[in-house]
């Protein structure tokens, strides 16, 4: 196998419990995302325009639908002869246990396929968030800092501080301090879960970490590996990542991360021909919009049929909606069926769900600031 410079290892294991009924049976990184992408377009797309062409997809929980989904990668021009994207599932060990127990045991199980291409460095990538990057700049910061571990990190509000891994550095941004899920943070620095490590120095940490008892180490990145690196005085380094960025792993920050989509200057531009986000196309047909409709401040992707009222809202491929029915502030995912006379107010409804003439959802509350979920648990 022809040695690479760096390699890219995508974390898309993970169940994403906080989008409740979204994930049963999807997980986090298939979830949808502004009217045509799912959440795993956006760090497969960055690597391809970044020019990383081998990147490994580890999978763990209700992997069927990824899998599928990137099947040999074309859609995001990744099928290539030399390297690729290459979907990695659990598999036993020989001491018995399959599940990758942390972010970490999931790269140590895959030393061998790592190994392949002799990497001086790894990229190693979360499933779960929206934004665009180059990594290569990432990796010019690295390899300029001379670093052991690089670890992008992005400003936070104080409130948002105890759902991510904290950092503190020196004035030339050394790392002295990393706090996973800090209860009292101390900083607004947070790590993004971007890293880019020295992978001979990654490897020694992980097959020293893989053979632990997981009362001693949960095996994870934010947990365990990266508090070691820094108490063993490694060089770990902040790149200050500037632009867009949203953990899109609870109800309202999905909500609100589709609704930025609709202000007329988005702060994430999806129409960047410099940057373009890929997607698989789902070969719908065209949208019909009835001489009856009324459509406002809205995306609405191929094979919709709209005969209401859209205002403020995100339609997914193969969406209908029936006349009399008015949608606001809502998120409507593939191929649900909305008849008429249908309210619907500030709620996510999820994939394939047939919503009967004359429901009201959400449009007759006094306090609207639940985003309502609409998924197959809902009843009607
Ligand atoms: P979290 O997002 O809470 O924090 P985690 O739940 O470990 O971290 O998920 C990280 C990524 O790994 C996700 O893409 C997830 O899908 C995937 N994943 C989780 N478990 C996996 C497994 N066993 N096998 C394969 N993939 C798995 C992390 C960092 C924080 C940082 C935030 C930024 O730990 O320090 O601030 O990301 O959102
Ligand atoms: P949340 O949105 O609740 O934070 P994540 O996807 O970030 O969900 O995962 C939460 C935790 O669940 C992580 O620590 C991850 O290691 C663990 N996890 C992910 N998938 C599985 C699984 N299939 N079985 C057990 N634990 C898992």
């Amino acid at each position: 196998m022809k040695k690479k410079e760096m390699i890219a290892m995508l974390l898309a294991g993970g169940q994403g419990k906080r989008l409740k009924g979204l994930t049963k049976s999807l997980a986090k990184p298939a979830v949808y995302f502004g009217g045509t992408y799912r959440i795993i377009d956006f760090p497969l797309s960055n690597c391809t325009n970044s020019g990383i062409d081998t990147v490994g997809v580890l999978t763990q929980y209700e992997p069927l639908v990824l899998h599928s989904y990137i099947g040999v990668g074309s859609d995001w021009d990744m099928d290539r002869k030399n390297g690729g994207v290459f979907v990695l599932p659990p598999h036993e060990r020989e001491n018995g246990s399959s599940w990758y127990r942390g972010t970490a045991d999931a790269i140590s199980r895959n030393l061998k396929f790592i190994d392949q291409y002799d990497p001086e460095h790894l990229l190693v990538l979360s499933g779960d968030h929206v934004y665009k990057m180059d990594y290569t700049k990432l990796l010019d910061y690295h390899k300029e800092k001379n670093a052991d571990c690089s670890i992008s990190v992005i400003n936070v509000k104080l409130e948002e501080a105890p759902s991510f891994g904290m950092i503190n550095t020196h004035d030339d941004l050394r790392i002295y301090e990393f706090d996973e899920k800090p209860k009292q943070p101390k900083s607004t620095l947070a790590s993004m879960g971007v890293y880019i490590f020295k992978w001979d120095v990654l490897r020694k940490y992980l097959v020293e970490d893989i053979d632990k008892p997981d009362t001693e180490s949960s095996h994870d990145f934010g947990k365990d590996v990266v508090p070691k690196m820094l108490a063993d005085g490694l060089s770990l380094y902040a790149y200050p990542f500037e632009g867009y960025w949203r953990d899109v792993g609870t109800i309202p920050s999905l909500w609100e991360a589709n609704m930025d989509l609709l202000n007329d200057d988005p702060d994430l531009n999806l129409n960047d021909p410099e940057w373009r986000i890929y997607t698989r196309n789902p070969n719908e047909p065209a949208q019909y919009i009835s001489p009856d409709a009324k459509l406002k401040n809205c995306i609405v992707n191929e094979g919709c049929t709209v005969r209401g009222e859209i205002d403020r809202s995100v339609l997914f491929y193969g969406v209908e909606v029936g006349e009399g029915s008015v949608i606001t502030e809502s998120v409507i995912m593939p191929e649900v069926k909305i008849g008429r006379n249908v309210r619907i107010h500030r709620a996510i409804v999820d994939q394939g769900k047939v919503i009967p003439d004359g429901t009201v959802i959400g449009a007759d509350r006094e306090d609207d600031s639940e985003i309502l979920l609409i998924n197959g648990d809902t009843p009607y």
